[in-house]
């Protein structure tokens, strides 16, 4: 069985390459995307690749904590998606529920914190009843940060925190000519997670689509043919060893 290497910073056997305990990725971003296409190519239903692809990220969940990640932030709902058939946004705003159910106790019990990202308030109030409920379960927890991209989309969130700290200059909290790339980051969804360093994009397509611009400027990008409910731990294992090579090969000249 492949193991690949977890907190306890072991190497499995099985790992062909040594795996690069010197550099990790401490914060990961996921855009998993493929999912209607893998249906489509098995002759099933779009929402039978989506909950495929919610197998596909139970494991990259998984993988990730096994592997000693600290924080996964998951694209799951762009602010795009509303565009797709109602019948189709319907059966994605159940999967919070469906995901919830199966899988709290494994987080819980691997004692990972569930955060959120994106507009929450413009979910449907069941799906939001989850968000809730999912953040109360493991708020106190202090293992790998599982972060859920919903109805997030990035050029909205650098609008929400320019109007945080335009409030704050309104109400005297801040002052104008002393704001810093460190302030902003503050103001975003993202603040108190660690730096974003590697973003994983599946199903071919060479592009962010809106998530996390700000967060990106100096991540690592690593794109895959692979459709997001094909992709295993072995796929993530490969991505973090290019992610350890590069960084490696950028030591050497600097
Ligand atoms: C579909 C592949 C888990 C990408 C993964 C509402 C798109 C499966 C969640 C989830 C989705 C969200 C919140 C939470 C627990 C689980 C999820 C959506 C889509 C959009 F607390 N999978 N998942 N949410 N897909």
């Amino acid at each position: 069985m492949f193991k690949g290497f977890g907190r306890s910073q072991r190497a499995s056997a099985a790992a062909v390459e040594q795996p690069a305990l010197d550099i990790k990725p401490r914060h990961i971003g996921l855009i998993m995307d493929g999912n209607g296409r893998w249906a489509q190519k098995r002759g099933l239903p779009r929402i039978a690749g989506h909950h495929a692809g919610m197998l596909a990220m139970r494991e990259a969940i998984r993988a990730c904590d096994d592997f000693g990640i600290e924080c996964v932030t998951l694209y799951a709902f762009s602010t795009e998606n509303w565009k797709r058939p109602p019948a189709e946004v319907d059966y994605l705003m159940r999967l919070p529920e469906q995901f919830f159910r199966s899988e709290i106790d494994e987080l819980v019990r691997r004692n990972a914190q569930i955060r959120f990202i994106g507009d929450i308030s413009r979910l449907p109030a069941h799906t939001q009843e989850t968000v809730r409920r999912a953040i109360q379960c493991t708020q106190h927890n202090t293992g790998m940060i599982v972060n859920f991209a919903l109805n997030y989309g990035g050029r909205m969130e650098i609008v929400a925190a320019m109007e945080r700290y335009a409030r704050e200059v309104m109400e005297g909290r801040a002052t104008v000519g002393q704001l810093t790339e460190a302030a902003c980051d503050r103001y975003l969804d993202t603040a108190g997670l660690p730096p974003l360093d590697l973003v994983i994009r599946t199903s071919g397509e060479i592009r962010l689509s809106n998530f996390l611009l700000w967060q990106a400027a100096y991540a690592e990008l690593w794109f895959t043919d692979v459709l997001w409910p094909d992709f295993t731990r072995e796929d993530l294992y490969q991505a973090i060893c290019d992610y350890a090579k590069r960084k490696r090969r950028f030591g050497a000249i600097e």
